[in-house]
């Protein structure tokens, strides 16, 4: 068995910022598959007993530990093996505020609007998607203006905060109905800089169950 194993599934940005963490550092990992959309798993109660009472991917379990929260997960990756850490206190704090922003407010409304868009199962109504797009041109603005002046989130080396606000921005710009990186070039490039990272892999090439059987 490898050492670290990985519940989820590959239309999962929020898994994939934890997949892509252990690919970048080389780890010893393993997918375990979670079936979303089909089989509903995250609302059973055996997940939400034996493998996250939140009910969400990712959880990584690593010996006798089972973590959830993809930013704890790669708080813990970085903590234990050093690679892509924030350096001191200040770097802490930095990389803090910024993957609570992104799943808050980044990936946080990507995420679902992708859902919408083309996993959901029945159409979504026009002014929530409205709503969506709204918060997601302003805060991708924001994350724009920052990496206008920064290679990476917090300065010249890749951190764990930038792991966390690539989650779903390598997804198709079809299922997004625009592309981010061509609309927000200063992420475009930054994404480019993300992806010439040794063990970088896009998302569906990473995490088992795409394509997706309806
Ligand atoms: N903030 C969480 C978000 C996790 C999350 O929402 N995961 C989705 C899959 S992409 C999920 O498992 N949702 C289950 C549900 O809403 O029932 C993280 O970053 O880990």
């Amino acid at each position: 068995m490898a050492e670290y194993q990985l519940y989820c599934f590959a239309q999962s940005g929020n898994a994939y910022r934890a997949a892509l963490m252990l690919n970048l550092i080389g780890a010893d990992w393993q997918p375990v598959y979670v079936d979303f959309f089909k089989g509903g798993e995250t609302r059973t109660p055996k997940y939400r007993t034996e493998v996250n009472e939140m009910g969400e991917v990712p959880v990584l379990v690593h010996g006798s530990r089972k973590l959830s929260q993809s930013g704890v997960i790669l708080t813990y990756l970085a903590e234990r093996t050093g690679k892509f850490a924030p350096q001191g206190e200040d770097e802490r704090l930095e990389a803090l505020r910024w993957i609570i922003f992104d799943n808050q407010k980044v990936n946080g409304f990507l995420g679902p609007y992708r859902f919408l868009r083309n996993f959901a199962p029945s159409p979504a109504d026009p002014a929530v998607l409205a709503f969506f797009k709204g918060r997601i041109d302003g805060n991708l603005a924001i994350v724009d203006k920052r990496l206008s002046t920064h290679d990476f989130v917090l300065g010249r080396r890749p951190t764990i905060a930038d792991l966390s606000l690539v989650a779903y921005m390598y997804y198709p710009p079809e299922e997004f109905g625009f592309d981010i990186a061509a609309q927000h070039k200063h992420i475009g490039r930054w994404l480019e800089r993300v992806k010439a990272l040794p063990g970088w892999k896009h998302p569906y090439d990473l995490m088992p169950g795409y394509p997706l059987q309806r």
